[in-house]
């Protein structure tokens, strides 16, 4: 039987400047998704990439006297360097100015105009250069950009219009739809902000600047960076490309797109209403989640408020900084972005909690057994209680993760290493080394390791070169999804590999 696939998009990245610890956020979590999906059987396709054009690019550029593909061609360069420091496993990256995606986006503007739902009209309005968006005055929060709250510019041109006001009622039923989008707050916010306001018909072409893609019968107009943009999502499987489509047949429609917040109008409206014109099935499922923070305030391209995110892994290694933004921030929550509680959090989970736990018990067992493990199997009520622990823990990691609460599943995984270390304190190892209890101290010892391991096949989504490094300790190849529902894998007579510290302390 075929497997079931999965398809999970990030949004695509503007490379106006380059990325930081907000973007690493999103990537990291639709990464441990994958990785997670992956882990459970599933055909994985997991995109990601850049959003290249538009005004602001097209300035950036200018400012530093480079052509708009000089410049993004640097940055996406650098992302691509980042994505590889996080260990991101994408399975691949689009760049708006790729040629394919170029041509499919000319096609399906085509193809919206023959139907009918793109027109020629006239765009009197007000533009949010740095949001790339456009606005009504109603729309506006003290007369500024309800997003970013800069000031707004009128404008006035012929441009190219896409009927949203068509879908309304089709978009107001599919939000209805309780899985549709999560939060159910964002939701709300959707029908309470836009819907109930009425939609306008949105602007999709622009004369102003020429960093787009042209409007193949009418070449004075670019395509709006957003239909742009989301469609990516398509093109990236080989949608109207021209070329081999077996991807979209496969991988559409999405599973679950990853959002942050403040563009999750263009996710759950405007983009359900292009698929809807295009006669396709909507994305299954889109997750916004909320703000990383520095002092209260987002960290953003903007605002310059940030450090290059490879000191923080250069500082604390490349799984601290994964750690951290996976389980810092209740999902869909904002959460303040802070060094101090990376440290911390550093300190207390992965090098207490998980690190010293493995590092007492290989060298005990070293200790004591030459490092040569087995399984008793006569086990007292206390054991009996871990065990108990690490088996249902399946159930309850699956059950947090099919509502990709990230943060929770690895709340729970690192609740059980606490029991493991419980377990160690009220068993006491060493006296009963003490007292001659040889067959006592195999089995305490054997259930702290076969804990480790189960919990350790869990960790690979979130943590997978400490996933690693700990297998490698245990010397085992028992790391598949498979063998966590039972405990036991690890053989009688196993010999363990060489114990060394998982996280120095800082
Ligand atoms: O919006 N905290 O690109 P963008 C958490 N090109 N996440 C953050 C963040 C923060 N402080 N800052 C950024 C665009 N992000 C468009 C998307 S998709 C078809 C087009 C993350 O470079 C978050 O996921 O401004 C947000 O949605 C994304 O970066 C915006 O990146």
């Amino acid at each position: 039987m075929e497997n079931k696939k999965f398809y999970i998009t990030t949004p695509i990245y503007y490379p106006s400047a380059n990325f930081h610890i907000g973007h690493c956020y999103t990537t990291i979590i639709a990464d441990a998704i994958a990785r997670f999906k992956r882990l459970q059987g599933y055909d994985v396709f997991f995109l990601t990439g850049t959003d290249e054009h538009g005004l602001k690019i097209e300035n950036k550029a200018k400012e530093v006297n480079k052509t708009p593909k000089e410049y993004v061609d640097e940055i996406v360069l650098d992302a691509k360097d980042l994505w590889k420091s996080l260990g991101i496993s994408y399975d691949k990256f689009i760049r708006t100015t790729d040629d394919y995606h170029v041509k499919a986006v000319s096609n399906i503007f085509n193809k919206l105009y023959e139907k009918g739902d793109i027109y020629k009209g006239y765009y009197e309005g007000l533009y949010c250069t740095p949001c790339e968006s456009f606005w009504t005055s109603k729309d506006l929060i003290d007369g500024c950009c309800p997003d970013c709250h800069r000031e707004v510019k009128k404008v006035k041109e012929e441009a190219y219009f896409f009927k949203l006001s068509k879908y309304e009622d089709r978009i107001r039923k599919l939000l209805d739809n309780k899985d549709f989008l999560l939060p159910e707050s964002r939701k709300n916010e959707m029908i309470n902000n836009f819907l109930d306001k009425g939609l306008d018909d949105l602007c999709v072409s622009r004369t102003s600047f020429t960093w787009g893609i042209p409007v193949s019968f009418d070449k004075s107009h670019v395509v709006y960076v957003w239909l742009d943009a989301l469609t990516n999502y398509l093109t990236a499987l080989g949608y109207e490309t021209g070329d081999d489509d077996s991807l979209f047949k496969k991988y559409w429609p999405c599973d679950l797109h990853l959002v942050g917040k403040e563009i999750v109008r263009f996710h759950a409206i405007i983009w359900p209403a292009i698929l809807m014109a295009l006669d396709l099935p909507f994305p299954k499922q889109i997750f916004a989640h909320g703000w990383l923070k520095i002092n209260g305030e987002k960290i953003s391209k903007s605002l310059g408020n940030y450090k290059d995110p490879r000191e923080y892994i250069n500082t604390y290694g490349v799984d601290a900084v994964r750690y951290f933004a996976l389980r810092e921030v209740p999902f869909g929550n904002d959460g303040s972005f802070d060094e101090e509680y990376l440290k911390q959090r550093r300190n207390t989970d992965l090098c207490n909690t998980l690190g010293n736990l493995l590092n007492r018990t290989i060298a005990m067992t070293y200790k004591y057994f030459d490092g040569v493990i087995t399984n008793t199997k006569v086990n007292e009520d206390i054991d009996k209680d871990l065990i108990d622990s690490v088996t249902s823990l399946k159930e309850i990691v699956e059950n947090d993760m099919s509502k990709y609460n990230v943060s929770l599943a690895l709340e729970d995984i690192f609740n059980v290493l606490k029991a493991c270390n419980k377990y160690i304190d009220d068993t006491m190892p060493w006296n009963l080394a003490k007292l001659s209890n040889y067959d006592r101290l195999q089995t305490v010892l054997y259930n702290i390791l076969e804990s480790i391991r189960i919990c350790s096949i869990y960790l690979s989504a979130f943590i997978p070169d400490t996933s690693k490094a700990i297998f490698k300790q245990l010397n085992t190849d028992k790391t598949t999804y498979d063998t966590t529902s039972k405990f036991g894998y690890l053989e009688d007579n196993h010999k363990l590999g060489d114990g060394s510290i998982l996280f120095e302390r800082i």
